[in-house]
């Protein structure tokens, strides 16, 4: 048996394009958009010989992967790691590497203490905290947008809303990297988040126990249902760090990547101030052109197909959500960063039954952000150019140095 990366490293299919990239390497990730639009011109389906695994990166094939969740499945992992092969580097999330039935009654209890309802609850902690971080940086004017904006905004407010007692912003980024890394392969990258994990996960894993919580956050909340008898304590502990693990880099990325779109097209920034009901449609389409989360595999779960090519059981199936939400076909004019798209259907949240149960939280806590932005910023300008930070499944910034002018 071949293992790479932790998989079964499956033979070149016939019929399917062989592609000797690595999709992984530090130089496509931070410049990705010529790998998307490759995968997606070579075929519905690609095998990459160096990972022995299928890619795919067209709009239909991906949503079409990804919503096949009987087929392919997430209990054997969501990245190149096969769980039925390779021991996982922490115990699996029981609502992303699950399955139903076990996947359901996860879901359920997360839907609500995420629900529209409850982020309707966190919207007034969120604009405060907004209102009073863009206060601040127009006092300092120029500034680090990563560090000074992006990972403060989440790590304060995000936090609160789960109702932890004892916060450590660094030690929250650094989680999400490593998370977010171990998707990939055993490279530098993931090694290098890693080798945080001796100080940081026994700190996380504490940091989900109930009596660090209070009684009103949404950790609380999942707690609560554990009282019930809906699930046990063990799994509501669970829950509280898939929070920590999905909520953070996410949001951190998403506001970094909207503060790079805008300052990259001023004329989309001009528009949105003069529109501000633009501001739900403005983020949805950061999330399109910029994909935070860029890549999530699934595992063929037994004999299957995709597009009609045969794919054996035990594959894993690279899905590039980075390249369908600039597929043509599927989006006209994917390369202009357009406020007024309304990108319904765009994959960055995933799609199916996986689709991110934290959308709301995070549609509410950018509501804040670029609310207090429009009110109060009148330019927002790039005063160096951006760096990119290379992760395994996630398109973040490392540097934008920034300077906001007031209104
Ligand atoms: C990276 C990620 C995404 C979504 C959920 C989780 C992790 C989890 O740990 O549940």
């Amino acid at each position: 048996m071949n293992l790479i990366a932790g998989h079964r490293a499956l033979e070149a299919p016939v019929g399917v394009p062989v592609w000797d990239i690595d999709p992984y390497d530090p130089d496509v990730l931070v410049d990705p958009m010529p790998y998307y639009r490759q995968l997606r011109e070579r075929g519905e389906v690609v095998f990459l010989r160096r990972y022995g695994v299928l890619a795919v990166g067209r709009y239909d094939t991906t949503k079409a992967v990804f919503t096949d969740y009987e087929n392919f499945v997430s209990s054997r992992g969501v990245g190149l790691e096969d769980f039925a092969v390779t021991e996982p580097w922490r115990p699996p999330s029981i609502i992303l590497e699950t399955d139903p039935p076990d996947h359901t009654k996860a879901r359920r209890v997360m839907a609500r203490a995420l629900s529209p309802k409850v982020a309707k609850e966190c919207a007034r902690l969120f604009e405060e905290e907004a209102d009073a971080l863009v206060d601040a940086l127009l006092e300092k004017g120029t500034f680090e947008a990563v560090t000074e904006f992006a990972e403060i905004y989440p790590t304060t407010v995000f936090p609160k809303a789960v109702g932890m007692t004892e916060v450590h912003q660094r030690y929250l980024v650094d989680y999400g990297a490593m998370v977010f890394n171990a998707i990939g392969p055993d490279n530098a990258l993931r090694r290098a988040a890693m080798a945080h994990a001796p100080e940081i996960v026994p700190w996380i894993m504490a940091s989900c126990a109930r009596d660090r919580l209070t009684k009103d956050g949404l950790g609380a909340m999942i707690y609560d249902t554990a009282d019930t008898g809906e699930i046990t304590l063990d799994e509501a502990g669970m829950l509280v760090r898939s929070f920590l693990s999905a909520g953070v880099d996410t949001t951190v990325t998403g506001i970094g990547n909207a503060l790079w779109c805008l300052s990259q097209n001023p004329e989309q920034w001009e528009l949105l101030k003069s529109d501000p009901s633009l501001i739900r449609p403005a983020f949805e389409e950061v999330l399109r052109f910029t994909s935070p989360v860029h890549t999530f595999c699934r595992t063929a779960g037994r004999p299957t197909q995709i597009s009609g090519v045969p794919v054996e059981e035990g594959t894993k199936v690279v899905c590039v959500l980075g390249a369908a939400n600039h597929d043509p076909d599927k989006w006209g004019d994917p390369e202009n960063f357009r406020v007024d798209r309304r990108p319904v259907g765009h994959v960055a949240f995933g799609v199916g039954i996986h689709g991110c149960v934290g959308q709301n939280i995070a549609r509410a806590e950018l509501q804040a952000v670029l609310s207090a932005m429009v009110r109060k910023v009148d330019r927002i300008e790039a005063i160096g150019e951006p760096v990119w930070r290379p992760n395994n499944a996630i398109r973040a910034l490392d540097k934008l140095p920034i300077r906001l002018t007031p209104q």
